[in-house]
């Protein structure tokens, strides 16, 4: 620890003269906006405003947001999605792992120094809520890159799909016993830098760094310029040797930053193209516009043509492959690991009828009492993972640690992973990108990593802190335990999150308590929530052993049900009385699920076996 903090204080010393401080007040409240132009609706805004702030820093910089919460009937806080938070984790944002979730009418103080580079943003992490727009990107400005010589102009430009209806709307109707086979909600539209169709003036013969970040909440999106070739320096804030792209995919809460070299000439403009990643979508409403043009203008008196991609063979569309990147700070592979852990991801009916998500038969139940806290006020037990309680998913990890993170996934769908406090390093992944990359077959046998027989290992791994897990495959990364700190693993599509998809890392616990103490502000904000600040993940302060009234997810289905048995249980009762069921559940709000193929049929663990699990 001493040595992370003398490497710190001497990294600061190096830049103080430098460092600013840069100081936000944040009030968040809602406001109302149509940037599809298709629907007004609540969206949360930053001081009356939405589109929300996009933060820019110089590395070494300290960034103080007081946030007050005026939304008046929601807690919130936020997240600084890719900051490390080393030495301080309480700043990280997710409710009821670093905090308390902030209710309406009380403050947070979010204070941390970014000692690190490129793109980044800043979401909501209580709940479900960066769907209602509570997201924007954070730039860490750094003129001493190696390709800073090598542009003229910077961009940043996100992506997301763009809801109608609020998520804690939509919340009901997605986990319901009417929706069994977990069908995600469908976007009413995709937004390009929260609008659609516009144009981005350039400047011929200019390079341009733009900075491409996917904010959606579900669907990826693939992205391409007409014409134009990106050459790729930096992934989620790692630089990474040049590489030419034609095609990006960005899942949800990856980004990119790419140089591209405008053309001479300004004859013409050029489509921007993003096309959403329709294999995510089992129905597509036929007002539904997967497409969308933007355009790179040279000239705005010249025709702004929509574009499509031309490809005459389907394995053309695979985008460039994130796996085989070149870190440009040549990391080396991180043997040895000490630590590994294998977690595998399913999707299964509770017996609620509610479709959940679970790693390794967990799904995330949020503690009574923020995880990082419990950790403080545990003692020597605070390496014990009991106390964090069954449901919050904890892997105890020690100090400096190589730790192997084995997923595989069981299921179905695309999950984009993400680690909080670190980057990890990518090792492998199947299937390859390819022609089934995205297309899954259901009949087809659950891939599994072999770890004595698997393709060589990179010597230079590719570093990020997103990865997408591909159906039926798995994802092998690996990151080095070096940041004390209570980190949340978990899938980042929002709908999966509210399913449970997620895990907890308690690095180094013992350090966390040498370096973390609460504050006054930390303990208001959980007593204007109505929530303990001491306590295990039940909240007992005397026994930390003892987890009796820990918050718990649904049963899993008794012996004799079978997850079909329940689907065809809960298609008969809607058969039954459909009129008035459609009619209430479907018609008022007018949403559509995809269909999830991956709830049906899943009769492989007995529910005997669940019961014993259970208790
Ligand atoms: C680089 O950025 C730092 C702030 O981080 C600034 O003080 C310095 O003047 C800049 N140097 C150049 C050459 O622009
Ligand atoms: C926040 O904004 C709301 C709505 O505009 C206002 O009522 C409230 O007084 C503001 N609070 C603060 C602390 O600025
Ligand atoms: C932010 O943290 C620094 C370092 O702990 C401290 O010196 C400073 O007073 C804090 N600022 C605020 C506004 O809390
Ligand atoms: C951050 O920037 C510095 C200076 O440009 C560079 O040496 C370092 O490798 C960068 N960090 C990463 C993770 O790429
Ligand atoms: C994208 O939108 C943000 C606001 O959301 C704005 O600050 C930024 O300038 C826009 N990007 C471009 C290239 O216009
Ligand atoms: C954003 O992420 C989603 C979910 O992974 C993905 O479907 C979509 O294609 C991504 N968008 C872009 C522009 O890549
Ligand atoms: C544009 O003109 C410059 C200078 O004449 C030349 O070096 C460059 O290659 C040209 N760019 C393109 C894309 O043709
Ligand atoms: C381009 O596509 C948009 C939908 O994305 C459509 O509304 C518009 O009419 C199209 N323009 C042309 C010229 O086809
Ligand atoms: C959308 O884009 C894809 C890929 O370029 C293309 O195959 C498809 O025809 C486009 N659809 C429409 C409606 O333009
Ligand atoms: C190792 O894996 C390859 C590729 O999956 C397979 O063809 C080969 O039979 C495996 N070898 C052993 C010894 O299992
Ligand atoms: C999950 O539960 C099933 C059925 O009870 C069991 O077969 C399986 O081994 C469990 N998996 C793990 C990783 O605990
Ligand atoms: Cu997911």
């Amino acid at each position: 620890m001493r040595n992370l903090f003398a490497g710190l204080g001497a990294f600061q010393l190096l830049l103080g003269c430098h460092a600013v401080t840069h100081t936000f007040d944040w009030n968040v409240t809602w406001v109302t906006a149509n940037p599809d132009g298709l629907a007004d609706r609540k969206v949360i805004g930053i001081n009356d405003q939405w589109p929300l702030p996009v933060l820019e820093v110089n590395k070494g910089d300290r960034v103080v947001v007081n946030m007050f919460n005026g939304l008046g009937d929601k807690k919130t806080s936020i997240h600084w999605h890719g900051m490390y938070q080393e030495g301080t984790n309480d700043m990280d944002g997710p409710s009821m792992v670093t905090q308390c979730p902030v209710a309406p009418g009380s403050s947070y103080t979010y204070n941390f120094t970014v000692n690190q580079n490129g793109t980044y943003w800043y979401h909501c992490h209580t709940d479900y809520c960066y769907p209602d727009g509570y997201r924007a990107p954070f730039i860490v400005h750094d003129n001493s890159s190696y390709f800073y010589d090598d542009y003229d102009e910077e961009m940043t430009l996100t992506m997301s799909d763009w809801y109608h209806t609020l998520a804690e709307d939509i919340k009901p109707e997605f986990m319901s016993l009417y929706n069994p086979t977990g069908a995600e909600p469908i976007p009413d539209s995709f937004l390009f830098n929260n609008s659609i169709s516009q144009s981005y003036p350039v400047q011929a013969g200019k390079t341009y760094l733009i900075r491409l970040i996917n904010i959606s909440a579900f669907v990826g999106q693939y992205f391409w310029i007409e014409d134009h070739t990106m050459r790729i320096v930096e992934i989620d804030g790692v630089y990474v040797d040049e590489a030419e792209a034609d095609r990006l995919y960005l899942s949800v809460a990856q980004r990119y930053a790419v140089l591209v070299t405008m053309k001479n000439s300004t004859e013409k403009n050029y489509g921007m193209v993003m096309v959403a990643d329709s294999s995510l979508l089992d129905t597509i409403p036929s007002d539904l516009l997967l497409n969308q043009t933007n355009w790179l203008e040279y000239n705005s008196g010249a025709a702004h043509n929509n574009v499509t991609l031309e490809v005459s063979d389907s394995s053309e569309i695979y985008p460039f492959d994130d796996i085989n990147l070149v870190p440009h700070d040549r990391v080396e592979l991180y043997k040895n690991p000490t630590k590994t852990v294998e977690v595998t991801v399913i999707m299964e009916n509770l017996d609620n009828g509610d479709g959940y998500a679970l790693l390794n038969n967990i799904t995330y139940t949020a503690p009574k009492v923020p995880t990082l806290y419990t950790v403080k006020y545990a003692g020597d037990l605070a390496t014990d993972s009991t106390v964090y309680g069954e449901y919050t998913h904890s892997i105890v990890l020690e100090q400096d640690e190589v730790v192997e993170v084995i997923l595989s996934n069981q299921d179905t769908g695309t999950h984009p992973f993400h680690l909080h406090g670190h980057n990890f390093q990518l090792l492998d992944r199947y299937p390859p990108y390819g022609a089934n990359f995205y297309d899954y077959d259901a009949g087809t046998e659950f891939a599994t990593f072999d770890s004595s027989n698997h393709t060589a290992f990179p010597t230079y791994p590719a570093r990020r802190d997103t990865f997408v897990l591909p159906p039926g495959g798995y994802y092998v990364i690996r990151f080095v335990a070096s940041n004390p700190g209570v980190w949340l693993f978990h899938c980042h599509i929002d709908w999966h999150m509210m399913q449970g998809l997620a895990m907890t890392f308690v690095e180094d616990p013992l350090a966390i308590q040498d370096q973390f103490s609460i504050s006054q502000n930390q303990i208001d904000v959980c007593e204007a929530a109505s929530m303990s600040w001491k306590g295990n993940a039940a909240g007992n302060t005397e026994d930390y052993l003892d987890l009796k009234g820990q918050n718990k997810p649904p049963g899993f289905i008794p012996a004799g049900f079978t997850t079909r048995g329940i689907v065809a249980l809960v298609f008969s009762c809607i058969c039954a009385v459909v009129g008035m069921i459609s009619i209430s559940i479907y018609g008022i709000s007018d949403l559509k699920f995809t269909m999830h193929e991956s709830g049906l049929g899943d009769e492989s663990a007995t529910a005997q076996e669940r019961e014993e699990y259970r208790d």
